[in-house]
């Protein structure tokens, strides 16, 4: 007979994570499931298949060295769905208790809450305490505002747990923000940037490829070179590389993008954190104890995690289901085929995605204005971007991963997450990397065959969506730039798009 069987996600691989506080290791047993169903509600990419399985298994001999009792399904002689292994486990353990930490998305929220019926044994659902600001604070701080803007939120989280804060109660350096000074270009001779730390496969992550190479055959994605730790002492090697190499150089070129350069002074860390291998605090922790980091780099990086990061998750519970199932400028297109195999004339969005097939990575501006842009401007359905995203990146879980894309990047939720469409032309992309200078497109015509598409797909959003976006007043150039147009050339823009777009969204 076993007292409680507690059950650890995928995502749920930290040592304190709440279900396993107060375990007895007599008569408490665990449960770890690889399923096929969470494998396969989208076309995950093969890394991150593997990341997760082998840092389950990691996890789950950690565990077991510990003194632990762990049950495992493997994928190969699993079952489809939590609820079915659940149910077979439930009839070999019969526990009386389940205990589970709080999911990170809603899907898997409503299976659980199924549970009880199902399996007839009492379900605990407790609170993940591994982010900031929990579901319900979030909820509060969401009911006393008028907006919902992150820059409020990352001030109060800045002032409730102290954090680069004087001792005058002010922000150290005098502003909240120096994302002003997070906005340079790559110069044209920099010097090298060290690469993230690579982690070589062991025993167990060999296993693991060779599962997914049987299995997953058809997924997303190169498997080849995997390189990704999977332990928490991994991570922890990543962290520190990441704070001795690249955290001095991250808040100025955070907002860069180069060729030759997937990962620039980004820390590649949302693939150890999103699964638990390395807590948001820890990391917080440890970029303060560093000495002599320019403001701009490490404010930055805070507000990546502290504002936007818990930000994000906020409005994820808030919001959520109605939150997937808008779509403000009803863009209906397809998802050109080209986001899945790279193959494209126009060399920015060949490049992130190839660097997407390669190692389940982008960084966010290549995210936000080179795929993401590209979706907008082109009225991409965004049911099919999201589910792309979700796809396709090592760190994507839908609680950040949809905020970030049906909101911040499409602005489908209408305004919630941005305050404006994050639209750009090829202008922007020229600006902020060397993308341009090898394409078969020329980034300054704007017009024509020829012309960079990014160009007139972002008019011809304008002009598609006057009616919703012309009162804006974050937009006021944008549309006394179009009142200036001539008909012919509004209506030159509108051909070269639908041509273009009849081109590359045909099923
Ligand atoms: P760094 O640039 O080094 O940033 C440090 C950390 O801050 C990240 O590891 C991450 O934990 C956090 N962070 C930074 N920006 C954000 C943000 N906007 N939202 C939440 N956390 C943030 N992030 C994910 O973790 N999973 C996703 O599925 C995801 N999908 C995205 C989809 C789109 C369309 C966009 C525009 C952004 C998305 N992001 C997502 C946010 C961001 O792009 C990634 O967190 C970041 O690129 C991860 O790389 P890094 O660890 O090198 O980040
Ligand atoms: C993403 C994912 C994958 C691919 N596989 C599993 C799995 O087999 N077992 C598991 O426990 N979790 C997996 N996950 C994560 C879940 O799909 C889901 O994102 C999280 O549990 C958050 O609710
Ligand atoms: Fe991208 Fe346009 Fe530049 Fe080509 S010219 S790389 S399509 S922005």
């Amino acid at each position: 007979m076993t007292r409680n069987l507690c059950i650890v996600l995928g995502d749920q691989l930290s040592q304190n994570i709440t279900s396993l506080k107060n375990l007895r290791k007599e008569d408490d047993k665990i449960l770890m499931m690889e399923v096929v169903n969470e494998a396969t509600y989208v076309n995950h990419h093969k890394k991150k298949l593997i990341l997760i399985f082998s840092a389950m298994r990691h996890f789950a001999e950690d565990l077991k060295k510990q003194g632990y009792t762990v049950i495992y399904s493997k994928i190969n002689n699993s079952s489809n769905t939590f609820t079915e292994e659940l149910v077979k486990q439930c009839k070999n353990t019969k526990p009386k208790k389940i205990v589970i930490t709080h999911p990170g998305e809603y899907r898997v929220l409503q299976e659980i809450k199924k549970w009880k019926k199902i399996v007839k044994i009492p379900v605990s659902i407790v609170e993940d305490e591994r982010f900031f600001c929990n579901i319900n604070e979030f909820e509060k701080w969401a009911a006393s505002k008028k907006e919902l803007k992150m820059e409020t939120f990352y001030q109060m989280m800045r002032k409730k747990y102290n954090i680069l804060i004087d001792e005058n109660g002010k922000p150290q350096g005098g502003k909240w923000n120096y994302d002003i000074k997070n906005r340079k270009r790559l110069p044209k001779n920099y010097p090298s940037i060290p690469k993230p730390l690579e982690h070589k496969p062991d025993n167990i992550t060999k296993q693991v490829i060779e599962d997914v190479k049987g299995k997953f055959p058809k997924h997303f994605g190169n498997l080849e070179s995997f390189w990704f730790g999977t332990t928490h002492q991994d991570a922890i090697k990543s962290l520190n590389e990441f704070i001795e190499n690249r955290l001095e150089l991250f808040g100025p070129y955070e907002d860069a993008m180069a060729q030759n350069e997937k990962f620039l002074y980004h820390s590649v860390l949302s693939i150890y954190l999103n699964i638990g291998l390395l807590e948001p605090k820890q990391v917080i922790d440890k970029v303060l104890q560093k000495k002599n980091i320019p403001v701009e780099s490490v404010e930055g990086f805070v507000r990546q995690i502290l504002g936007w990061r818990e930000y994000i998750r906020g409005i994820y519970w808030l919001t959520m289901p109605k939150y997937s199932e808008t779509n403000y400028f009803n863009a209906k297109n397809n998802l050109p085929e080209f986001y899945w195999t790279g193959k494209t004339d126009m060399n920015c969005m060949k490049n992130c995605v190839n660097q997407t097939i390669q190692d389940a990575y982008a960084h966010h501006i290549q995210r936000l204005m080179i795929t993401g842009n590209f979706s907008l401007i082109a009225g991409i359905n965004p049911k099919q971007v999201c589910d792309w995203y979700l796809s396709v990146y090592a760190d994507a879980f839908e609680w950040v991963e949809l905020p970030n894309t049906h909101g911040m990047t499409l602005y489908a939720d209408g305004g919630i997450v941005g305050t404006k469409p994050y639209a750009a032309s090829g202008n922007y992309i020229n600006k902020m990397s060397d993308y341009c200078k090898d394409c078969k497109y020329d980034v300054k015509k704007k017009e024509g065959e020829d012309a960079c598409p990014f160009n007139y797909l972002y008019w011809n959003f304008f002009l598609t969506n006057k009616k919703k976006l012309e009162n804006n007043p974050r937009l006021w150039t944008v549309f006394s730039n179009i009142k200036k147009m001539s008909k012919g050339k509004r209506k030159q823009i509108q051909n070269d798009s639908k041509n273009f777009l009849i081109q590359i969204t045909k099923t």
